[in-house]
């Protein structure tokens, strides 16, 4: 159902200064200050208005941004709203039983000293987890310190958000160029043909593929007289912006991809720019994948799938992106490997118009072995393989519930959400309270930091320094901004890297009250311990001390980035960017495989042979009967996970927690006001929104909702239902061990609306007492 108009759907905001400050409250601004956007991947500029008292009156888009040029969505416009929401928390808490008290902080990290260095001492050290959420990709207090924390813990219990998002990319990446990091990314103001699957960044705002107002440039690939085709299991916005919209069956999209590598390959469409091994033995594999033996399966007619691929290879030029759709479904890690194949067969990778490595302003410290592995090491339970010194998120209750040697007794969760974001969430919300210790890192009491024994808040985002440096090594222009600090500190107040440098301190045994300088300074030390070996580099030749005191920088991460910019491929610096506080524009993307290519052979490689047992599983899939009723979920344009739902102007309208059922199954199945869904997980009750836009046999339930009984009481005012309750964390991809949200098999019933009892919840168990 199409949401009406209005101040908040998310239209374009762009016009160059003209656009009237969203925030409603009236108010006198004294002062303008600039920083980029937090909340998505899209990095977008803001202009922040603050009247006499420092509050934020009003958020526009920066129309000096290169990058972003004006856009702003409803949040960023919200930011203000999001940063003084009145129930974030602002000092540490602690809880003794089921009652939360406010402390000091030097009373915050005496207890998790205490309660870290009990578990460590009685159980040792692989017997503390730590999970990083979302945010830590957001906040340089996250980005710089997640390397340093885990390896202060010195434990392989490490988990994170990419285990239930992006991890099948990394690994597909990794095995076929080497570098789990080379992640190719749509020229998307240049491309001649876009073919979006599983994704929808006319809502997301788009993923692993930085651009600020992601549905003006489609509108703009349109004008220029490009061609745009989704493959989506629903027609979404991005849908209604293309050329052609077809429905796929959720979870068979490596099906259809290697139907159409079948093709190219069939028809002699393949065009080889980059130097490869692997096409006989991909075309072996993809021998038994032909259009027809795929089409039921993948609910996409034949004829349709070969003028696909005809499309594709006849393209001036072609770019095939993926996101979350099908990294989050079986075969992720095949799927998102078969969108490079394609990629690389129409000639398409590593040129203009094509898909292409962002030339990041930063040193690009590799993230994991190169050449690539993964399985170097293995949960204890069931015995899944890392990936990125990583292990499954959908592994964790395991971890936590089964007794023996290494079992998880504490958990150090960073940003994350995991009883709204995780596979099977309410199994989580069980077992945490099992923990001898839990603390987090949050500026919120919420449905996992609940389970904590101590919280210990960031600062307001205001208060940050930002700098994107991980989604800035993904942007479809090269591009770099700093942002400063809109607010400073209030006194005693900690910075977000503080209190993760303390936390590596008591990892480390130093203690909570020895100086966080020394964690900075030993990353720094190891930073430029290599700077001053890279020939060419500014440091070269230098000593470690006589480096370090060039840098600049008002905090460590500050510093750190100092580095990391001096290191990097366009010898700009922090002060450089200071001076540019609407950010630098560093020219479209170049062709760099060269470069980031890993693979010992030089080469790309086609057919890795780490996917062959994948591919054999998949052929099953082929014999399979076509599955009745799939659950997939969905993004909404004024939401951002499980965490926005306590900011009144973001709540309300289309942004509600409802099941999107095809009109004929709703009367299939005898549908009328609420539907009970039930999964080999759980079962939920929900209210059934009728869509003629989603495929029939396929249901739709955004995630992140679940607040029933919330202390964010806008958010418990409209709770929604956890759909993790109905995911599955038996279920990965077995490569990269990821979890699977989308094709989740569901039942479904006619039922009563449930009765207003938040404790009926599977999302709320009752306060644990230990
Ligand atoms: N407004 C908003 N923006 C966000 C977020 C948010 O929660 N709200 N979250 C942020 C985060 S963390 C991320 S990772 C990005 C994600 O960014 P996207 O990947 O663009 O995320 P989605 O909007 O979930 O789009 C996934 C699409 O895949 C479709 N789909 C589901 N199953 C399948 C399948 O099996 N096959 C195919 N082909 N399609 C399928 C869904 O219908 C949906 O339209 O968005 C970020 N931006
Ligand atoms: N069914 C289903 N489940 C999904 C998905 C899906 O599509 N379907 N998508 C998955 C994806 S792509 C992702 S990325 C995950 C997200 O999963 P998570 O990253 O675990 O969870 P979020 O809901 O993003 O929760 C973010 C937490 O960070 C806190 N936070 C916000 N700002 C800050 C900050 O500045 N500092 C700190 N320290 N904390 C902060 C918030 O209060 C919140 O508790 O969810 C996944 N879960
Ligand atoms: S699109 Fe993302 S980065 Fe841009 S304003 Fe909206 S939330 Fe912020
Ligand atoms: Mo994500």
């Amino acid at each position: 159902m199409r949401a009406a108009a209005g101040p908040c759907d998310g239209r374009t905001t762009r016009s160059a200064g003209l656009t009237p400050p969203v925030t409603e409250d009236p108010g006198v601004p004294l002062r303008t200050a600039h920083r980029t956007c937090p909340i998505c991947d899209a990095v977008c500029g803001l202009r922040i208005e603050l009247d006499a008292g420092e509050r934020v009156i009003g958020v526009r888009g920066d129309t000096e941004d290169p990058f972003s040029r004006g856009y702003v969505c409803p949040k960023g416009a919200s930011l203000g709203r999001i940063d003084e929401d009145p129930d974030r928390l602002r000092v540490p808490m602690i809880r003794t039983g089921d009652r939360w008290h406010e402390a000091t902080w030097d009373e915050a990290f005496d207890a998790v000293e205490k309660g870290l260095t009990g578990v460590i001492e009685e159980h040792g050290r692989q017997a503390v987890a730590a999970y990083f959420g979302n945010p830590t990709f957001h906040t340089m207090g996250g980005i710089f310190y997640r390397g340093p924390l885990s390896q202060s813990l010195g434990t392989t219990n490490l988990y994170s958000a990419g285990t239930i998002d992006q991890m099948p990319k990394h690994v597909a990446c990794g095995l076929m160029f080497g570098n789990a990091m080379a992640i190719p990314v749509p020229d998307l103001d240049r491309t001649d043909f876009l073919l979006v699957i599983g994704a929808n960044p006319a809502e997301s705002h788009g993923s692993l593929c930085a651009a600020p107002d992601f549905p003006g440039r489609l509108k703009a690939l349109r004008a220029r007289g490009g061609r745009l085709v989704v493959l989506d299991p629903r027609r979404t916005r991005t849908a209604d912006l293309a050329d052609e919209h077809l429905f796929v069956r959720p979870g068979t999209d490596a099906l259809l991809l290697f139907a159409l590598v079948h093709t190219l390959l069939a028809e002699d469409l393949v065009t080889l720019r980059v130097d490869t091994e692997g096409l006989d033995r991909l075309a072996a594999h993809a021998a038994p994948f032909s259009p027809a033996a795929v089409s039921k399966m993948c609910g996409v007619p034949a004829a349709t799938i070969v003028r696909l691929a005809r499309e594709l290879a006849s393209a001036p030029t072609a770019a095939v992106y993926t996101r979350v759709g099908t990294s989050t479904a079986e075969f992720g890690t095949l799927t998102q490997y078969l969108v490079d194949v394609l990629n690389v067969l129409t000639g398409n990778l590593d040129r203009p118009g094509g898909v292409m490595f962002t030339r990041p302003a930063t040193l690009e410290v590799p993230w994991g072995p190169r050449p690539f592995v993964s399985g170097r090491w293995h949960s204890r339970v069931r015995g899944l393989p890392e990936a990125l010194g990583e292990l499954p998120v959908a592994t964790l209750a395991d971890e936590i519930e089964t007794p023996g040697e290494g079992r998880v007794r504490a958990l150090i969760s960073v940003a994350g959400n995991l009883v709204l974001s995780a596979p099977n969430g309410p199994r989580l919300g069980r077992a945490l309270p099992d923990l001898d210790f839990m603390v987090c890192v949050d500026p919120y009491l919420n449905e996992t930091t609940r389970y904590a024994d101590v919280i210990l808040p960031p600062p307001r985002m205001m208060q940050m320094p930002h700098y994107d440096l991980l989604l800035l090594t993904v942007t479809v222009r090269n591009y770099t901004r700093f942002s400063p600090p809109v607010l400073p500190l209030e006194p005693g107040q900690l910075s977000e890297a503080e209190i993760m440098a303390r936390l590596c301190l008591i990892a480390t045994g130093r203690g909570a009250a020895a100086d966080p300088a020394l964690v900075d300074e030993a990353v720094l030390g190891e930073l430029l311990g290599a700077g001053v070996q890279i020939p060419g580099s500014p440091f070269e030749g230098m000593t470690v001390p006589g480096a370090r005191s060039l840098l600049e920088g008002d905090s460590g991460p500050e510093l750190m980035l100092d580095a990391m910019l001096r290191l990097g491929p366009y010898g700009l610096s922090l002060a450089e960017l200071r001076k540019h506080p609407h950010g630098i524009d560093l020219g479209p993307l170049e062709p760099r495989l060269a470069e980031v290519l890993g693979t010992e052979s030089g080469l790309v490689h086609l057919a890795p042979a780490e996917l062959g047992e994948e591919i054999d599983r998949l052929r099953g899939r082929l014999e399979a009967p076509v599955p009745r009723m799939l659950l997939i979920g969905r993004r909404q344009l004024r939401s951002n996970n499980s965490w926005l739902h306590n900011v009144p102007t973001l709540v309300g309208g289309s942004n509600r927690c409802t099941l999107h059922v095809h009109p004929d199954d709703v009367d299939r199945l005898g549908l009328d006001g609420h539907a009970r869904v039930t999964s080999a997980t759980g079962d939920l009750v929900v209210p059934v929104e009728p869509n003629d836009r989603i495929m029939p046999g396929v249901v739709s339930l955004p995630h992140g909702w679940g607040h029933a009984g919330s202390s964010q009481r806008t958010a418990a005012r409209q709770p929604g239902v956890n759909a993790n309750a109905l995911t599955d964390d038996s279920v990965v991809d077995p490569l990269s061990g990821n979890a699977v949200f989308n094709g989740t098999p569901v039942s479904l019933a006619p039922a009563p609306a449930p009765i207003d009892d938040p404790a009926a919840d599977p999302a709320l168990p009752p306060l644990p007492r230990r």
